[in-house]
């Protein structure tokens, strides 16, 4: 049996021309159904519906053989401990840094308001910013606005959420995309299995172009 970990939503919806390319169509819609194990048209395949941020968690330990998840979960997570195959390409973004659009310029040391704390810190180091980060699990636009920040770090797609919060991009700290992740002991284990899923999978990135 082979297990993939994903999550609901734009990783799932974006996932699944590759997961259906591969035979594997989930015997229950995750969007209606409250199981948080899905069968699926292959008899030795099932998917787990965990948040996000936990797929590496799942991966890494062995729970999942396989899971798919944002390069920015990945590196927030600190993912040494997995092989990241292949880079699925989708739910695509940015993450950026972002201020208040008549901010003024910012000051020699900044409070920064995210989710992507370990990102954040590396990033403003390696700029010699001396920064403050404050961890917070949602709504981070919000923090510029009540001075509870200077600036955020977070993921922009469109740059309409920052937009409506009178926020503007400011720096490209990196590119994101989703990836395929694989548990290194089930990459021995498993390695058959695991070696035609993903050859099944580059197979459909090279039809996406
Ligand atoms: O929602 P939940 O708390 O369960 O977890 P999650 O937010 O981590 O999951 P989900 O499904 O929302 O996002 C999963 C992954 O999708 C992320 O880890 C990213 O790798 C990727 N992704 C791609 C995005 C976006 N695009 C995105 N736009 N994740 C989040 N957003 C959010 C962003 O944080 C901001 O609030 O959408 C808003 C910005 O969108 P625009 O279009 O207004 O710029
Ligand atoms: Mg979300």
């Amino acid at each position: 049996m082979l297990t993939i970990a994903v999550s609901k939503g734009r990783i799932f919806e974006e996932a699944l021309p590759f997961l259906e390319a591969a035979g594997i169509t989930p015997i229950d819609d995750p969007k209606t159904s409250r199981k948080l194990i899905l069968r699926t048209t292959r008899a030795d395949v099932q998917l787990v519906i965990i948040r996000a941020t936990d797929v590496p968690t799942f991966v890494e330990y062995g729970a999942a053989d396989l899971g798919i998840a944002g390069k920015d979960v990945l590196l927030e997570h600190g993912a040494e401990s997995l092989y990241e195959p292949l880079d699925l390409g989708i739910a695509r973004c940015r993450l950026m840094t972002a201020a208040h659009k008549d901010a003024p310029p910012l000051p020699g040391r900044i409070r920064v308001a995210t989710k992507y704390v370990k990102i954040a810190q590396r990033y403003f180091a390696a700029k010699g910013i001396q920064a403050e980060i404050i961890k917070l699990y949602g709504s981070m636009e919000l923090a510029p606005l009540v001075g509870l920040a200077d600036c955020i770090v977070d993921l922009v797609e469109t740059g309409n959420t920052l937009k409506a919060n009178d926020l503007e991009p400011r720096e490209l700290i990196m590119h994101i995309s989703s990836r395929l992740v694989v548990n290194k002991a089930a990459m021995k284990m498993k390695n058959r299995a695991i070696v035609d899923l993903l050859n099944q999978f580059e197979k459909t990135l090279a039809t996406k172009g």
